[in-house]
């Protein structure tokens, strides 16, 4: 696959395919420490052993956009949540440049189109936050049955909402430029720039939401994010929690 020009400044200057790997992320963190030039992306055609949050597993089959960038943002380690943000945005504005599809964010990082997640981002940080790897799993072109089954989360793939196969190098291409714009926005402006695009784009604020969060569950209205990226929930008895890492299901009106 060739990509051309990208036009960037920093994202995608160089790239490196691979036909299969464990997982970008794995390689993008190890290449980190090495170090490679700040911007460098992995792909796989596939994952054999993608990673999402909280150690749990991500489906990679071929067919899906499965890459990981490397940056070098200077970001306190608290904030680089902030990154995974900003690639939510760019996955979410390149699949609507590229398909059309009204994609949306979900807190933290995920894309939803008709509330159905096609997008995962992991973003990870090397000791000390020098380098931090933007993971980006892409639900693309992939048929819905070699998709997991997740109960309160649906999920589905471009192609299935479609009803074509998408372009998957135009699709790659738009996504780093967006990267790259957003992370010279975030260089330039700081954080609150990134927050604000990411509140206009969100589906998750407004909502009630269950959020799950160390093993327990609590029920509110997510109203904003944080400096940090953190969502503020009002819980039913009007007091506010900040929740920074979780799972969030977002409620039908009366449930
Ligand atoms: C995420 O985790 O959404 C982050 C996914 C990041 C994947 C990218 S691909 C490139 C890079 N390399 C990696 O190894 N990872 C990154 P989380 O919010 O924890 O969602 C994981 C959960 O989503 C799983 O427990 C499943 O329930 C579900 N899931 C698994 N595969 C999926 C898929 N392809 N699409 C949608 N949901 C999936």
């Amino acid at each position: 696959m060739a990509l051309g020009d990208l036009g960037t400044r920093v994202v995608g200057r160089y790239i490196r395919w691979h036909d299969s790997l464990p997982s970008t992320n794995d390689l993008a963190l190890r290449l980190a420490e090495i170090p490679v030039p700040e911007g460098t992306v992995i792909v796989a055609e596939e994952q054999t052993a993608g990673r999402g949050r909280l150690g749990r597993a991500w489906a990679s089959p071929r067919g899906g956009v499965w890459l990981s960038v490397i940056l070098s943002p200077g970001l306190p380690m608290d904030k680089v949540a902030v990154l995974g943000l900003a690639a939510g945005i760019a996955a979410a504005q390149a699949i609507r440049k590229t398909t059309g599809l009204l994609a949306r964010l979900k807190w933290p990082n995920d894309v939803l189109v008709e509330g159905q997640k096609v997008v995962g981002i992991l973003a990870e940080a090397t000791p000390g936050a020098d380098w931090v790897v933007v993971g980006i799993g892409i639900n693309a072109n992939i048929a819905p049955d070699a998709l997991p089954v997740v109960s309160g989360h649906p999920l589905t793939s471009l192609q299935a909402l479609l009803g074509h196969v998408v372009d998957r190098e135009a699709l790659i291409r738009a996504l780093l430029r967006e990267l790259d714009q957003g992370y010279a926005v975030l260089r330039a402006s700081g954080i609150s720039g990134v927050l604000r695009q990411w509140r206009e784009m969100a589906e998750t604020l407004g909502r009630r939401v269950h959020v799950e969060v160390a093993g327990a569950t609590i029920h509110g209205t997510a109203f904003d994010i944080d400096g940090a990226g953190a969502l503020l929930v009002r819980l039913d008895d009007g007091a506010v929690q900040r929740v920074v890492a979780g799972d969030v299901r977002m409620r039908e009106a009366g449930s």
